[in-house]
């Protein structure tokens, strides 16, 4: 039977918006950092293709995935970012860990979304397996970090978009 690969990293890079004035913040998950660190790779690589500048990229490292929501909550708090993107990697195990995890990076990510002025972009992998993380993190199914600078950028512009006539 023949298996095919869809890269999910693939965008139109010609109907991309203007992002040369645009500040991202990326918080990054230390659990999984043979994954995670790659995830970082796509998403800064994406940005700066799109026009970001290096130096309004602000990148923060934090221990565990759980702690992706407080990171980004403070990297909004603290700097004037117009988007954060959030990095992690978790992997099922034996224990329930992995669906408490999931699910209070999910909500947090929700809860901030809604009660911020910016968007918070979400880039966890959620996955059973090691395999199926690293096909995701720059394999053959593409970089998540890829997808959520693409996803930061047309945020920003939506936002700034809908924002100019107030
Ligand atoms: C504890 C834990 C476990 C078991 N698995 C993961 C994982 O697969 N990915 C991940 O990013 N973090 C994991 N953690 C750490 C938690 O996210 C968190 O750092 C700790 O529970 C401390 O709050």
């Amino acid at each position: 039977m023949a298996t095919e690969f869809h890269n999910l990293s693939e965008y139109d890079s010609t109907a991309m918006p203007d992002a040369s004035a645009m500040k991202v913040g990326i918080v990054v998950a230390e659990w999984n950092y043979e994954i995670t660190s790659k995830l970082m790779e796509g998403a800064r690589s994406t940005l700066i293709k799109n026009g970001v500048s290096p130096e309004n990229i602000i990148e923060r490292w934090v221990p565990g995935s759980f702690e992706l929501v407080y990171g980004a909550k403070l990297i909004a708090q603290k700097t004037a970012i117009d988007a954060v993107i959030v990095l992690g990697c978790v992997i099922r195990g034996e224990t329930p860990h992995f669906d408490y995890i999931c699910s209070g990076v999910t909500q947090g990510i929700t809860t901030l979304n809604l009660e911020s002025g910016i968007p918070f972009v979400f880039g966890l992998l959620t996955n059973n397996t090691m395999k199926q993380s690293v096909d995701r993190a720059g394999g053959i199914l593409g970089n998540k970090g890829d997808e959520a600078a693409v996803t930061a950028i047309k945020m920003i512009a939506l936002n700034q978009e809908l924002s100019a006539g107030e």
